[in-house]
């Protein structure tokens, strides 16, 4: 991304392309009204540079051949706008051809094409945002489930700024107490004054390790958990999937070997997003469509974070099930799902708690859809190991906030060594220094620009 100036005025389509019944092209800049006055006629014969703020607007836009589109002009005048900078958004009819023209008669009236991200990253840069409130912008448009929306708009509301700012004012509070006792150390109580460092640096050790755990389950609410089905042929793993999705998604049939390639769904269960795969049947084949399926199978396994084992309780267990059995017993997160429970059981569940113990087992009958709803259970009991997110967790949101996380903590953990090691308190004030360098990266209190353009080159053009 190229060096950011905020004296121009920058301009995108900000809904996505295609047909649809009102498409935005948006303006930010001090040349935005002027600008406007250039491409759009109102019905009232007034300018949009004499619009009040907030307020909107009949008209057309118009090119020297004549009318490009009827639209609706909104004005925001800076700075109480998305960027703070004086801003106009034409709604437009939604079609690729209104839309870029539009556009391109506002680029020819001096406006540049903006850059992916940038309407927000001028929000930041004009100080109406910090970076994790940016950040979270983008976590709101990418959400899956309501608790996952939840947990975005609360970080840009500022909760988490909030906890880092708190964090950060500690550590500084911290610093200044260390100052202090590098200068009177003969006046002072030196002994007490340690203690006093240490017990406020056990506290923002103790409270970073939170936020550095938080990340686990923001992820899982936002990102969902990678399910995969598996099992061997014809066990009713693709009836199961059907069962949860509550549509007939995957082919059944009564013949082995149905399903030859993955397929995936994402699914709520309370909240979070769990992404499912169902897979082909994992068994010995020479058939090289179904061998390249089997592959596929393995591959998610591997790369699931929950997986489903399906057995079919209608017959015995045999060699290729407590293979696949066996491949997973390393894995932790591995409910055992017995199908057909309708069925006359055959399946010795004291046998599959000897191959694989310790993982749940569930009696399910995908075809009668029964049980089902006790699976969501254990599914979801299993992702959040009894620690369920309420409505106001707040929590870190991406790696880039982890690393940093992860890199202040392990300051503050040298600061707390080096005072209890005795080591000089100008040693410790680096540590501490350190970390609140590190910390001031989550919110932009302290960042580079070529961090900031990590952040906004994974935004779209428009927001
Ligand atoms: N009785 C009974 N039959 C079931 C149940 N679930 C699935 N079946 C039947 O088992 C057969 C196989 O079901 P699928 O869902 O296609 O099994 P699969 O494991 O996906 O099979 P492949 O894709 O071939 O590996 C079908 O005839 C289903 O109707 C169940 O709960 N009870
Ligand atoms: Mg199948």
């Amino acid at each position: 991304m190229t060096k950011i100036m905020l004296d121009d005025t920058i301009v995108a389509i900000s809904t996505p392309v295609g047909e649809g019944g009102i498409g935005i092209v948006r303006l930010s800049g001090r040349d935005s009204l002027k600008i406007a006055d250039k491409v759009f006629v109102s019905k009232n014969g007034k300018r949009p540079s004499r619009f009040k703020t907030y307020t909107v607007h009949y008209g057309t836009i118009r090119d020297n051949k004549g009318i490009v589109d009827e639209v609706i002009l909104t004005v925001m005048r800076a700075p109480r706008s998305y960027t703070k900078e004086d801003v106009v958004e034409i709604n437009c009819h939604s079609g690729i051809v209104p839309l870029r023209k539009t556009l391109d008669l506002v680029l020819k009236n001096g406006a540049r094409l903006a850059e992916p991200g940038e309407f927000t990253k001028r929000a930041f840069l004009n100080g109406r945002i910090d970076i994790s409130q940016a950040e979270s912008v983008l976590d709101i448009i990418r959400s899956k489930t309501d608790l996952s929306l939840k947990l975005a708009v609360n970080n840009l509301e500022g909760l988490l700024s909030k906890k880092i700012n708190c964090i950060r004012e500690g550590l500084m509070d911290i610093l200044v107490r260390i100052e202090a006792s590098i200068d009177f150390s003969e006046e002072e109580d030196v002994f007490t004054k340690k203690k006093d460092i240490l017990n406020k640096l056990s506290k923002v050790n103790k409270a970073l390790e939170k936020l550095i755990l938080s990340r686990d389950q923001g992820k899982i609410l936002r990102q969902g958990i990678n399910t995969v089905i598996c099992g061997s042929p014809n066990v009713g793993k693709s009836s199961l999937m059907n069962a949860l999705l509550k549509e007939s998604r995957a082919i059944v049939t009564h013949i082995p070997g149905t399903t030859r390639d993955t397929i995936e769904e994402v699914i709520n269960i309370k909240g979070i997003p769990v992404v499912l795969t169902d897979t082909a049947g994992i068994n010995k084949t020479d058939h090289p469509v179904e061998r390249e399926g089997v592959k596929r199978s393995h591959d998610s396994v591997q790369a699931a974070d929950l997986i489903l084992v399906v057995l079919d309780n209608g017959r015995l267990l045999n060699k290729n099930d407590r293979d696949i059995i066996k491949n997973i017993k390393d894995r932790d997160n591995v409910i055992i799902v017995v199908n057909k429970d309708d069925l006359k059981a055959h399946i010795d569940i004291k046998d599959i708690k000897k191959i694989l113990p310790g993982r749940p087992i569930i009696k399910i009958s995908a075809l009668n859809q029964s049980n089902i709803d006790k699976l969501e259970d254990v599914i979801y009991d299993m992702v959040f190991k009894g620690k369920i997110p309420s409505p106001d967790f707040v929590g870190i949101s991406n790696s880039r906030q982890l690393d940093i996380l992860r890199r202040s903590h392990e300051e503050v953990r040298q600061a707390i060594d080096a005072v209890k090691s005795k080591a000089s308190m100008d040693c410790v004030a680096i540590y501490v220094r350190s970390s609140i360098e590190a910390i001031g990266e989550i919110t932009g209190d302290t960042i580079t620009e070529e961090a900031l353009d990590k952040i906004f080159a994974e935004f779209c053009v428009g927001k």
